[in-house]
Order: C-alpha cells, then structure tokens, then sequence
C-alpha cells in the first residue's frame, strides 16, 4: 500500500509524460475547475475565439468572473475607461464593475484588441500573476508584424530547419488543415498580425489563379485572428506568366498588368495586405534591370495595390557581384538617395545588419539614414548562421541589441525608426525570417520556440527587455518552478554570445562553410563572386586580421551619422565586439584587457565552449523536472552543440595559426 501510494505520487508530481512541444507556450496543463464564469458581451468571430481561449486557458486560478467586450458596447462604455490610446489593437484589462457586478474586463476599441487582451490575461497568469488583481493595458507600437516564409511552392522551406512547409499547397483550398488554426493562433498569442505565404526568392506562380485561390483559403482561416496574408511578387511575373516583353516598371502595360493582378487578388482575398519584393539581389530580377530605379519599381507595385488599401514591403537587401564596393555599404549606396521617392504605402524592408543575419553585426547604416520612408526592420527568427535547428541560441539579446544601438541622430534609436515615433511615420513594420515548418514542435527545437515568441513580443513592442521575455516564455513552455525557470532563462541570456564566441568573436563574420552555411569555413577563397568568400570579410594575414572600413579602407564608416562614424572610426572607440568589422589590426594589438588581440581571440574561442559545457550541465540538473520528451531532445541537441562548438573552435583556430604562424597561448585548450 505504502508504494502504491509513492507510485501514485510520482505519477502526481511528474511533468506530463508525452510533450512533443505542440502546443508551443499556450499550454495551461489545468483547464478551469469549478465554475470560473466567463461572458461575452457582443457577438463576432474574433470576440467568440477570445472568449474560447480564456475557457481554454485560464487556469482555475480565476477567481472573478471575467467578461471580454467592446469598448463601444453600452455597458463599457459607460465606465468612461481611457480607450482612445489604445488604438485599433490595444486592450485594456482591469477589475470593473458592470451591471452591478465585480468583474474582470477584458475590452478594447476592435474584437482584435480584445483578442490580443486575452491573450495578455492568459500570459499574466501562466507566468505566475494573478486574476482578480490583474490590470494590463498595452497597444503595439509597430503596425505591421508580420512573419516572412521563405516557403516554396514545391514544399520545401529555403533556411528552414523544421520539415517541411506548412502550406500544403496540393491540398489547398479544399482542405484545410486545422493546423493553420493553431499556427493563427499561436501568432496572435504573441501579436502577430501578417504572414508573407512564399519565399522572397519567389516563383511567378505564386501569382496564378490556383495560388491565389489557395491563399485565400489560408486568409480565410487566419482572418479571425487578426492576421493577413501577404504574397511575396516576383518582378518579372508579368513576362513570366503575363506573356509580355518586359517588367520594366515604367512601361504602361506593366503597371496595367500589375493593377489587374491586384485587383483579381483582392476579389480573392478583400484584406490581403500587400507584396514583399527581393528585387535585384542574387540573382532575382528587379527594376534596375532595365534602368530604373528601386523606387520606380516599388511605386508601381504599391500603385496597384493602393486603391485597395495595400501596401508593398520593398527589401533593400540588395548587393551585385559586379559591384566593386565594399558589399556592407551597397544598399545605403542604392537606397539612401531614394529617400523621399518612394511612395506612401511603401515600406523600405532592411536587415538588421548591412551583410547577413551574422551572429553579431552592427546596426545596418540605412537606419536613420532615411527620414522620409518608412524602415521596416528584418530579423532572421531561423538560425541560418546561428547553428541552425540545434545550437541553443535564444535570439531575443540580438534583436534587442540592434533595436537599441543609438543612431547618432539626438536620441534617436533604431527601435524608434523603427516604430515611427523619430519621424513620427505612422506605417511602421517589423518582419521576421519565420522559423515554422510542420515539425511537430514547429521549430525543429523547443528553445527554437522562444524566437518565435520573442520576435513577436518585440515586434509589439520593441524596447520590451530580453530577459523579461526569456522569462515569460520559460514559465509558460515549462511552468513556473523557479528550479526550472532560474537555470532555463540563465542558459538562454548566455546563449548568443556563446554563439559568437565560438564562430566568431570581435565583430568577425562570413565565416561559414559554403552552401548550407552550417560549420565553419574561414578558409574558403575559391568562390567567384568574391564577396561570397569568407576571406573577403576577415582578410588575415601574417601580420593581422579584420576589414578596414575606415578612411583607410572602404570607408564604410562614413555610412553612419558622425556621432557614430566618429566611434567607429578608431578601434580604441569601436566596442570591441565590433572591432574586426571595422578595423584590420595586427595580432599583437593590445585589447583593453592588456591581452594581444591573437590570445584574446583564442580566450573568446575557448570561452564560447566552456559555456555551451556550462548549459548543457545546467540542463542535465533540470532531468526529473522537465518532461523526458523535451528534455532527451534538447540534451541532445546540447550535446551536438558542444561538439560543434569545438569544430569551430578547433578549425578556426587551425587557419588562423596557419596564417599568421602563432603558438596557442599558455593555458589555452589544445585542440581535439
Ligand atoms: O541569408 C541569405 C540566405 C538566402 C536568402 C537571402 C535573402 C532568400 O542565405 O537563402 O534568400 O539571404 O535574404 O534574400
């Protein structure tokens, strides 16, 4: 009897046994007991799925009832609550009283806004707050956030390290696979408000009559939840399926073409929100092909989609391998004179650093370069260069790293370009590289996840804290045992920069092995586009390392407002995790340790796998209070991580020794 009674406590106090990580972090293990009384005042679609989410979710903690309604209905608006600041998606959530009764309100001025307030309920209260004294109120600060899949039609997913594409472009529109919901609904748990359906590398066919009825199947889905579709456009279609001569933008049949293929989409699909456009970048076909220019080619597209309310998302994510320059100063060189030429429904969509979602790159330079247009920024949620699906690396320290860099215009930041208050535009955009494919845990990864959310939640808005949000995604992904939560969120802070550590420290970058991009490779220089070659980004030699973008060098500094410029211009005011971005040194320059910049480089190296050594021992204490599930795959994956880690170490090292002759410091870790 006595071990019937262990056996049944363990049973009691272990974590659910299977945990594929479907239910990402929306996973409330105990649905209302008893009668928590949950009411709806009005009536449509999206109020119905905020009240189902609060039965779903709010765990029997609720001790008051809760009723979510529109600010409008009589009842609210009797209360005279401060709505207006809350705008079309805010909400606003407090102890009321409504028809003589004590509740909770859940309101705002759309059935969006209330949606997104029960989410903001759900959330409170997973991560260890209250019910009957909860007052939140929030309304985003950047309009469109929205996630890019580079999803192709044929299935597979370009950087996508989690299966498979979600669409199943062969069974749509007829059948539509509940999974859709549950991906609409996980986003406007997190206030994503757009999806672009295809890869920017788009096919013309994306565009043709089945497609477009295929996209509006997924619309007609996602539509409740707050979210539209976007189509990612090929420039060329109108040749390509159009059967004209040419794309050129200021050919009055293309625009004509363009305009009717808006206006067929929008029969299609009435909210569909607009186009995202790689135009004349690797390889991709673009305005400049017939001379004109970005600008030309953005305003013809945005001309088409404007009567309908669209807008256009244009990249500026633009380099050509017969351009000379400095590869981190040609979209600045392209874009910046554009500024004030592009259209009012444009948006100029920028990554956030001036190559290519590196594990650290400075802010890109068209940051508070434009003014007059609208900057969307472009984070990469997938981990392409960051150790793909395996390496734990939680990404919300490197979005807000760049969110927060100074500009050098005033105050101004890059977060407030972003979300319009430096020029006070009021079409402000966030996109995000989606790491979503039909794994069963979406992300290939359970702590892929938390990039998932942490972009959503900074796209929301942008000065959110990184660590607070490492902690509210912890605590919903694996509850709120502080024994559990202390050593998840510490693992997750140190995680990037253990990246950068051991791929690349001081502000090295591109040095990844060719084509898949996935382990090192600072040995390559065979490739023929030069600025392909991880040796046209460190340039080391005998005597030093690092890219001169000085005066010196490409001069890429000068890109910058002088404040900034200024900085960058020395590497003793350069932060020495951008320093060989910026500058070539030779291998005995002194760091402001006191150590040559080769044994520092060595230091970073060995550092970065002694922490991935650290988090995986921290992870192994967490064995009996994580699910098995869950926890097998990520020790797993740790365990792949430090092996790797190593490799990098050990192969860069080995090239770096074999170019500049230098012995491994006394106390540094031989290689393996
Ligand atoms: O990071 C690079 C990727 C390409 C991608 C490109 C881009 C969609 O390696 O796969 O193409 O950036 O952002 O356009």
């Amino acid at each position: 009897r006595a071990s019937a009674m262990a056996v049944t406590a363990a049973l009691l106090t272990a974590p659910a046994a299977a945990e594929d990580g479907y239910r990402l972090w929306l996973r409330s293990d105990a649905p209302a007991e008893g009668p928590i009384a949950i009411s709806r005042l009005g009536d449509t679609p999206t109020l119905r799925l905020a009240e189902a989410e609060l039965r779903r979710d709010l765990p029997a903690a609720a001790n008051l009832p809760v009723v979510v309604a529109l600010a409008s209905d009589p009842a609210v608006s009797a209360l005279r609550l401060p709505v207006a600041e809350l705008g079309n998606e805010g909400y606003l959530v407090r102890p009321s009283s409504i028809g003589g009764r004590q509740v909770l309100l859940i309101t705002g001025n759309t059935d969006r806004g209330v949606l997104y307030g029960a989410f903001a309920l759900i959330r409170h209260v997973a991560s260890g707050g209250q019910v009957a004294n909860a007052t939140l109120r929030s309304a985003p600060k950047v309009k469109l956030r929205v996630l890019n899949h580079w999803d192709n039609l044929d299935g597979t997913v370009e950087r996508g390290y989690s299966g498979e594409s979600l669409w199943d472009w062969w069974k749509l529109p007829d059948y539509r696979d509940p999974r859709y919901t549950d991906y609409a609904r996980a986003n406007a748990s997190i206030g994503v408000n757009g999806t672009v359906l295809n890869n920017v590398n788009a096919k013309a066919d994306s565009l043709t009559a089945p497609y477009i009825a295929k996209a509006a199947a997924l619309a007609d889905v996602f539509r409740p939840w707050g979210i539209r579709v976007y189509l990612s456009a090929r420039f060329s279609a109108p040749i390509e399926i159009g059967g004209l001569k040419t794309a050129d933008p200021r050919d009055p049949a293309v625009a004509a073409w363009w305009k009717a293929k808006a206006d067929e989409i929008y029969r299609a699909i009435p909210d569909f929100g607009g186009f995202l456009v790689k135009a004349n970048s690797e390889g991709q076909p673009g305005p400049r092909d017939y001379g004109a220019s970005h600008a030309d080619g953005a305003n013809m597209l945005a001309a088409a989609v404007k009567p309908h309310g669209g807008i256009v998302m244009w990249r500026a994510f633009v380099y050509a391998d017969t351009d000379p320059e400095d590869r981190a100063k040609q979209a600045y060189t392209e874009f910046k004179p554009l500024d004030g030429k592009f259209a009012d429904n444009v948006l100029v969509q920028v990554k956030n650093g001036a190559i290519d979602f590196q594990p650290r790159e400075p802010f890109h330079p068209l940051f508070g370069a434009m003014p007059k247009t609208p900057l969307m920024m472009e984070f990469q949620i997938t981990k392409e260069y960051l150790g793909q699906a395996t390496h734990l690396a939680y990404l919300g320290p490197l979005f807000t790293e760049v969110l927060e860099a100074k500009t050098g215009r005033g105050q101004e930041t890059v977060a407030s370009v972003v979300d319009g208050e430096s020029e006070n535009h009021q079409l402000t955009g966030m996109a995000g590289v989606a790491n979503i494919g039909d794994d069963r845990d979406w992300t290939g990864g359970t702590f892929n996840q938390a990039n998932w959310y942490a972009f959503g939640r900074l796209a929301w808005d942008p000065s959110l804290d990184s660590a607070a949000i490492a902690r509210e995604w912890a605590q919903q992904t694996f509850g709120t045992d502080p024994r559990v939560i202390g050593p998840v969120v510490d693992m997750m802070m140190r995680s990037r920069e253990a990246v950068v550590d051991y791929t690349g420290p001081f502000g090295l970058a591109h040095l990844m092995a060719t084509g898949h991009h996935y382990g090192p490779g600072p040995w390559v220089s065979e490739l023929q586009r030069p600025e392909w070659n991880p040796v046209y980004y460190h340039r080391a030699d005998r005597q030093g390392i690092g890219f001169d973008r000085t005066r010196t060098g490409s001069n890429a500094v000068a890109q910058y407002a002088p404040a900034v410029a200024k900085l960058y211009a020395s590497p003793r005011t350069t932060p020495e995790s951008e320093l060989l971005w910026f500058h070539h040194l030779p291998w005995d320059y002194r760091l402001k340790s006191g150590e040559t910049l080769w044994d520092g480089m060595v230091r970073r190296y060995d550092r970065g796998v002694a922490t991935v050594a650290a988090m995986r021992r921290e992870w192994d204490g967490l064995r009996a209070l994580v699910d098995t599930e869950r926890w097998e795959k990520t020790a797993a994956f740790l365990a792949i991580q430090e092996r790797e880690a190593r490799w990098w170490r050990d192969a860069s090292l080995s090239y770096w020794q074999s170019v500049n002759g230098l012995p491994l410091p006394a106390g540094a870790a031989p290689p393996e």
